[in-house]
C-alpha cells in the first residue's frame, strides 16, 4: 500500500493528476483491463469540487471532479475524508450522478466560459461536507470517511437512483475467510486507468466516466477490506479518482456496499484497500446521516 487513491499526502486526487488529465487519452475510468461501463449504477457519482486555483484567492475559479462516491440515502453521498479535506478556503463541494461527468464538465465549460459557478451548477448539485472527526487517525483505522449532504429534492429532480444498501454491523466478520472468498465483488468509480509506462515516467490516463470491474477477496482487518485487482485472476481494479467510491459484494443475493475505495499500490495493479462499512468506526460516523441496518 502506498499511494492514496485520491489523496493529498502521497498524493493523488484526480486534481493532483491535473497534468495527466489535461493530456488525457479518450476517457475511461477504473483500470482498463476487465472493466466495463456502469450506466446502471446510478447511485454511484462523482465528487465535484470548486476551488481556488489562480492568483486571485477567495474566488473559487476551478471546477473539476476529484473522487467517487455513492448515494446511501436520498440526501447523503458517501465518499472519503481525504477527498474532502485540505482544500483552500472557500472551496465548495458538489455531487454529480452523471455517467460521463468529464463530458458534462467539458460541455458546461464551453457553455459558460469564465463562470465557474454556472459550470458547477450545470453538472452537479451543491452539498455540505462532513468529515470523520478523527481523520487522519492511526493506520489501523484512519477514519478516512466523509459524507456530502445534498438536497434530496434537487438530487431526485436530476437523477433517478436507488440508494446503495449498507451492511449490518460486523457482517464481514461473520462470514469468515471462506465465506469472504466465495463472494463476488465489484468496484465502481470515475478514476483513471492503471499506470502506463511512458518516457518521463508513469501516467494514469482516462477518468471521469463511471466504470466498474470485478475484484476478489484478499484480506480482512479491523477497518479494512483488501480486494485483489490482479488481472491474471480476471480482476479489474481501482485507481486515482476512484477514492470514496463503492466496493459492492453480493451477499445472499443482495448487493451490499461493503467498503469504500481508499488506497492501493501506486501503479494500480495489485490491491484495492477499502474502508469497511460494517465496522464500528464507519457506523458510528454514519449514524447521524443515515438509518443504519
Ligand atoms: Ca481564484
Ligand atoms: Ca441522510
Amino acid at each position: 500500500m502506498t499511494a492514496t487513491h485520491a489523496g493529498r499526502a502521497v498524493a493523488v486526487t484526480a486534481a493532483a493528476c491535473a497534468a495527466v488529465l489535461a493530456t488525457a487519452l479518450p476517457s475511461s475510468a477504473i483500470n482498463s483491463y476487465n472493466s466495463s461501463p456502469a450506466p446502471e449504477r446510478t447511485e454511484v457519482g462523482a465528487l465535484v469540487v470548486q476551488y481556488d486555483n489562480d492568483d486571485d484567492p477567495g474566488t473559487p475559479d476551478r471546477v473539476r471532479w476529484v473522487c467517487s462516491g455513492t448515494m446511501i440515502d436520498a440526501d447523503t453521498f458517501l465518499t472519503a475524508a481525504h477527498c474532502t479535506t485540505d482544500w483552500p478556503k472557500g472551496t465548495t463541494f458538489h455531487v454529480s450522478l452523471d455517467q460521463d461527468v468529464q463530458g458534462a464538465l467539458d460541455e458546461a465549460a464551453a457553455a459558460h466560459p469564465g463562470d465557474p459557478d454556472a459550470v458547477a451548477a450545470a453538472v452537479a448539485v451543491p452539498g455540505t461536507a462532513h468529515n470523520h472527526p478523527g481523520y487522519p487517525g492511526p493506520s489501523s483505522d484512519t477514519g478516512d470517511i466523509s459524507v456530502v449532504e445534498v438536497s434530496a429534492e434537487a438530487t431526485a429532480s436530476r437523477w433517478d437512483f436507488t440508494p446503495a444498501t449498507l451492511p449490518n454491523a460486523g457482517q464481514l466478520d461473520a462470514l469468515g475467510p471462506q465465506g469472504l472468498k466465495d463472494l463476488d465483488y465489484t468496484v465502481a468509480g470515475y478514476g483513471t486507468q492503471e499506470a502506463q509506462r511512458e518516457p518521463g515516467g508513469h501516467t494514469h490516463p482516462g477518468g471521469g466516466e463511471r466504470l466498474q470491474a470485478p475484484l476478489s477477496y484478499n484480506a480482512l482487518n479491523k477497518a479494512w477490506l483488501r480486494l485483489s485487482m490482479i488481472g491474471a485472476q480476471d480482476n479489474g481494479g481501482a485507481c486515482y479518482g476512484d477514492s470514496g467510491g463503492p466496493n459492492f459484494a453480493r451477499i445472499d443475493g443482495e448487493r451490499l456496499l461493503v467498503g469504500t475505495t481508499i488506497t492501493g499500490d501506486a501503479p494500480c495493479y495489485a490491491t484495492n484497500v477499502t474502508y469497511r462499512l460494517d465496522a464500528p468506526g464507519a457506523r458510528a460516523f454514519l449514524a447521524p446521516f443515515v438509518d443504519l441496518p
